[in-house]
């Protein structure tokens, strides 16, 4: 008797520098140069730079000062996140034009199952090709694509050689590209479980393969059910088209801090544009969270349900005055304000 198993095709594509290749490929003069997508001010933050500025050491979320520092003849091009969306929306039609079962994870990111898809290729590899090929020639832009059995190794092989990159983990290559990689990169062992696994001698993963499932589930629960099966390139995780919501949100970070009657008018303008978007995705939901930065960047969130559908006005209001009314704003003010409706526990 033969068995054979059959495995699934699935391409995770991440779009290689991505604001800021936008951004050259509509401004040649800014092509070969190191920029930087964000503000340039004392405050600013770097949201991504292009290759030639990484070489300096210039990174995602790092402060504008800092990296002026490290590359002092970058340049700071402003962010335009609609622009942004659009192209990531040009990116899902040509994803369409292979298979309808598509996971974005990020503006710049997503999963495909094409393991039936919608020009009977028999590889995943042909149409990561096809895919890298249409993105290049009609929208001007790199992608880096990987190709395996499930999400949690399609997701390596897109990182590794990226820029440009396009990789395929066979089933039987799956122990050995797991062995290179250091735990922290494996999905879900964040900075904090990696220091505990660094403190138990667990440095690589086939330290990691030697603990039992039990030992640990003992140690993380849930998760460590996951991590056992990682290690052993085991990751059962559906490429879900369809995610519900879990809440709707709108936030304003101001151009320079704010006091007093200024709280309550951008609060005004924040509360008309959530009871606007919660109507348009006709969310329901009771429970309300009021987010607030301040000048040294010190973040707060606290929240409340009530009994009724946080769809109007006069329910965001009222709600957001209570949660506003529990915060001490110093005299420095604020810099930013936002508002979220979510569903609550008996909701979900
Ligand atoms: P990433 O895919 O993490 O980064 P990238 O596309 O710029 O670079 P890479 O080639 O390494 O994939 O994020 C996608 C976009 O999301 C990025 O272009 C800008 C934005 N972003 C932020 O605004 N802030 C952040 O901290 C990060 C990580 C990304
Ligand atoms: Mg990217």
């Amino acid at each position: 008797m033969t068995t054979s198993k059959t495995y699934r095709k699935i391409i995770h594509v991440d779009m290689d520098a991505f604001f800021a290749s936008v951004e050259q490929r509509d401004h040649p003069a800014l092509r070969g140069k190191p920029i930087a997508v964000g503000h340039a001010g004392a405050r600013g933050v770097v949201a991504t730079a292009s290759y030639e500025a990484r070489k300096f050491g210039v990174h995602s979320a790092m402060p504008s000062s800092k990296a002026r520092e490290l590359c002092p003849q970058l340049i700071f091009v402003h962010s335009r996140m609609r622009h942004y969306q659009s192209v990531s929306r040009q990116v899902r039609e040509i994803f369409e034009r292979y298979t309808d079962i598509i996971e974005p994870v990020s503006i710049d990111e997503a999963y495909l199952d094409v393991t039936v898809n919608k020009i009977g290729a028999s590889t995943g590899l042909e149409i990561a090709k096809l895919i890298k090929q249409n993105i290049r020639e009609e929208l001007g832009l790199i992608a880096s694509a990987g190709v395996s059995y499930n999400k949690f190794l399609a997701k390596i092989a897109s990182d590794y050689r990226k820029p440009d990159g396009l990789c395929v983990i066979h089933p039987d290559q799956a122990i050995e590209f797991i062995d290179r990689l250091p735990i922290e990169s494996f999905w879900g062992i964040g900075p904090a479980t990696a220091k505990r696994l660094h403190a138990l001698g667990i440095q690589t993963a086939p330290q990691l393969r030697e603990m039992s499932l039990a030992r640990l589930t003992e140690l993380f629960g849930k998760a460590g059910l996951t991590y056992y099966n990682f290690v052993r390139g085991i990751d059962d995780r559906e490429v879900t088209t369809y995610r519900e919501r879990k809440s709707v949100g709108c936030e304003e970070t101001f151009s320079q801090d704010i006091r007093g009657k200024a709280i309550e008018q951008a609060l005004e303008s924040v509360i008309e544009e959530l009871v606007r978007r919660v109507n348009k995705q006709n969310f329901k939901g009771k429970r309300l969270t009021l987010k607030v930065r301040f000048p040294d960047f010190t973040t707060l969130t606290r929240s409340s349900s009530g009994q009724e559908y946080l769809d109007n006005i006069k329910s965001v209001t009222q709600a957001a005055a209570k949660l506003l009314d529990n915060v001490t704003v110093p005299d420095t003010g604020i810099r930013l304000l936002g508002l979220s409706v979510s569903k609550t526990e008996q909701e979900i």
